[in-house]
């Protein structure tokens, strides 16, 4: 095996609240099982992470808490930084952006761009908060989504509909500071002009070409971080500001740009790198060696990071011009909980420290479950029930069940010591055979971060033995043949001697735990692909049980524990709007009307194409109703239109109005429809 140089970093989390499982399955404990693995392969690795400590994340935090952006920052960056400790992720180093090494690295890339020629300054109009006295990062504005009408869409994304937004794209803007309307002032701002790079990113992306030379295999990327890239590159990429007008943050290091700080996404991502220069300083080691020339980098994040570590990231890293680009961005779907997202302001979560607090010994039961749910390639679940099944039927009765048989047995015949290997059966030397496979089969899934398939391979490999020993019941043979139950007891050490290495990567507590009963001392992947890991003569010591049962009852609390906690609103619904004019209200002709056709519109997942029969005439408007209604469904329906809207072209197609929706607590939507039959084209007033 040739070793290979790998810089793997951990999406850094915001240093605004504490970590909870979603967190934990979809980005670090991934990140940390692949790494173990790279270093039981010899692998030079470095395995980087840190709190992202900068952006509107972070401010907004500290309002609602009531202290200040700092305050926040240090009491975060702890509680993460430990439950990252207490739970095992092994990084290398778990830096902050908030350090000063930090600060000059991103000031020093920006300024190495802006020399370079990459950026764009302009001048544009960006909302002020007058009252505030201050420009509004993205964040701080709320208002209608033009493509969903969502009301609380936020300056840069709405949560609704997930389209991608500008501030001055929203309908009714608003500011979050004052709760009034912003206005418009100038501001010069640095612009990435992304459009400039669409061409090299489709190759990169896709074939793994960059300038002709092949950097990462083609398809290797999952399909939906290369899809999220293809779609926003085929949507056509847009220049961003890469600059904010804000005072949290990393200060641009120019003469002429008071009161700005560098975008959070050309500083966090930065913050890989600043925290290898302090892991380098830290370990006399040269930090270019970790993101120049022959090494692979790789970015373990979630889904909604996509953009910024395959697109973004990327043009900077190029843009610098002497650093390596990812070879790989394996990012994660979402993890829910109990049948809901998990949710912060309601919390509903199950937090990493919390959980480390109340079962410190049952580290790897929750490793090994959030493994076996990975959202790998869709969203997933954790239950507590789930839980439970994981660790009962699997690691108790599967993995400990064998483990505990095969140890306790050679205990009791022949006192710890390893025997010999007879005569072989081909039921044993199939059993050899297999055995030989599986560390092969469970590198390359780990190579290919298919981690919840690995995983479960290491878990065959125990059924294997615990398969084995019921088929052969040495307890039964060793009274009338003691020579063949040598060869079985010699096979099942084998088989948890392999065990003891393979779980290495994905549960390194029992794995350890193994090896000591096993008396080995062994940690590298080399030593588990030899036939033999144990010889005979070998002394191993007394097992002791390595997973407890989980009780119902012990569900059953959780489960209540976690419904008693969960903080309801008073409601979900929006406070009233400031009064209208019975003028103003009469401007808006709604009206009934019918719709009469409906189809999907191309490539937008989420747009209805309606034709409406008004009563005055028929029209085709677009509605952001189709994660609600199928088209085959609505047609016939009568619906409340706003019929003079002013015309809009919504992915090409001209909107002319809009269906208004009636939204519930839940977030759901229904038409508004007559209580009788009442055919198309009634004035509502
Ligand atoms: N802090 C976003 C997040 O936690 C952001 C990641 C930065 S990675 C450079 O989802
Ligand atoms: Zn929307």
């Amino acid at each position: 095996m040739t070793k290979e140089k790998f810089t793997v970093t951990a999406a850094l989390p915001y240093a605004n609240g504490p970590l909870h499982l979603g967190h934990v399955a979809g980005v670090y404990l991934p990140a940390d099982i692949f790494v173990r693995f790279l270093r039981m392969n010899n692998h030079d690795v470095a395995f980087i992470c840190g709190s992202d400590e900068h952006g509107a994340a972070i401010t907004l935090r500290a309002k609602k808490e009531g202290i200040t952006p700092q305050e926040i920052v240090d009491k975060y960056n702890k509680i993460i930084g430990k439950s990252f400790q207490d739970f095992g992720i092994s990084f290398d180093i778990f830096h902050r952006t908030s350090a000063e090494i930090h600060h000059k690295t991103a000031q020093d890339f920006f300024l190495q761009l802006e020399k370079n020629g990459k950026f764009i300054e302009e001048t544009t109009e960006q909302y002020f908060d007058e009252e505030f006295q201050q420009f509004l990062a993205d964040r701080y504005i709320v208002g209608e989504c033009p493509n969903c009408h969502n009301e609380n869409a936020y300056g840069d994304q709405c949560e609704k509909c997930g389209s991608s937004l500008n501030p001055t794209d929203l309908i009714n803007p608003t500011s979050t500071l004052s709760g009034k309307k912003p206005i418009l002032k100038s501001t010069s701002h640095w612009f990435l002009p992304m459009d400039r790079h669409e061409e090299w990113l489709k190759e990169w992306i896709l074939e793994g070409k960059l300038d002709g030379v092949q950097q990462h295999e083609p398809k290797t990327w999952r399909n939906q971080v290369t899809g999220q890239c293809m779609s926003w590159i085929n949507n056509g990429l847009k220049p961003r500001a890469m600059t904010r007008d804000l005072d949290w943050g990393v200060k641009v290091p120019l003469p002429n740009a008071d009161g700005k700080v560098l975008y959070v996404w050309l500083d966090a991502p930065i913050g890989y790198i600043s925290a290898t220069k302090q892991w380098a300083l830290d370990n006399n080691k040269n930090w270019e060696d970790y993101w120049k020339g022959d090494r692979k980098l790789v970015h373990f994040i979630g889904k909604d990071n996509i953009v910024f570590h395959a697109i973004i990231f990327p043009i900077l890293l190029k843009d610098h011009g002497d650093l390596i680009l990812p070879d790989n961005v394996p990012a994660y779907e979402f993890l829910n909980l109990e049948g809901d997202k998990f949710s912060t302001s309601r919390n509903w979560a199950v937090w990493l420290h919390e959980y480390l607090e109340k079962y410190p010994t049952k580290i790897d039961e929750l490793k090994y479950t959030l493994t076996a749910i990975a959202p790998e390639s869709k969203d997933s679940e954790f239950t507590w029930k789930e839980y439970q099944a994981r660790v009962n039927n699997e690691l108790a009765d599967i993995l400990g069940n064998f483990v505990n048989r095969a140890l306790v047995l050679t205990q009791k015949y022949y006192e710890g010591i390893v025997p010999a290997l007879g005569e072989l059966t081909t039921e044993d030397e199939q059993v050899l055979n297999i055995l030989q496979e599986f560390p092969d089969k469970i590198a390359s899934l780990i190579y290919a971060y298919k981690l919840r398939e690995a995983q479960s391979e290491v878990m065959n490999l125990a059924r294997l033995g615990n398969k084995y020993l019921a088929d052969n019941e040495p307890w039964k043979l060793v009274k009338t043949d003691a020579k063949r139950v040598e060869t079985i007891m010699h096979i099942a050490l084998q088989i948890t001697a392999k065990l003891s290495l393979l779980l290495e990567p994905f549960l390194p507590t029992t794995a350890g735990k193994l090896r000591s009963f096993l008396n080995l001392n062994l940690t590298s992947w080399e030593e588990i692909t030899k036939n033999s890991i144990l010889n005979a003569g070998h002394h191993t010591n007394a097992p002791e049980i390595l997973f407890q049962k989980i009780e119902d009852s012990f569900v059953e609390q959780e489960v209540a524990d976690l419904q008693a906690t969960k903080e309801v609103p008073a409601t979900n619904f929006p406070p009233q709007k400031p009064n209208v004019s019975f003028d103003d209200f009469t401007k808006m002709d709604i009206r009934l009307g019918k719709i009469i056709e409906a189809e999907k519109v191309p490539k937008a997942d989420k747009l209805l194409k309606l034709t409406v029969d008004t009563g005055i005439d028929t029209r085709t408007i677009v509605s952001g109703i189709a994660s609600y209604y199928n088209p085959e469904d609505v047609v016939g329906k009568t619906v409340s239109v706003l019929l003079n809207l002013e015309p809009r072209k919504i992915r090409g197609v001209e909107s002319q109005g809009m269906i208004l929706m009636a939204e519930n607590e839940q977030g759901e939507l229904s038409f508004v429809s007559p209580e009788k039959e009442f055919g198309a084209g009634g004035e509502i007033r």
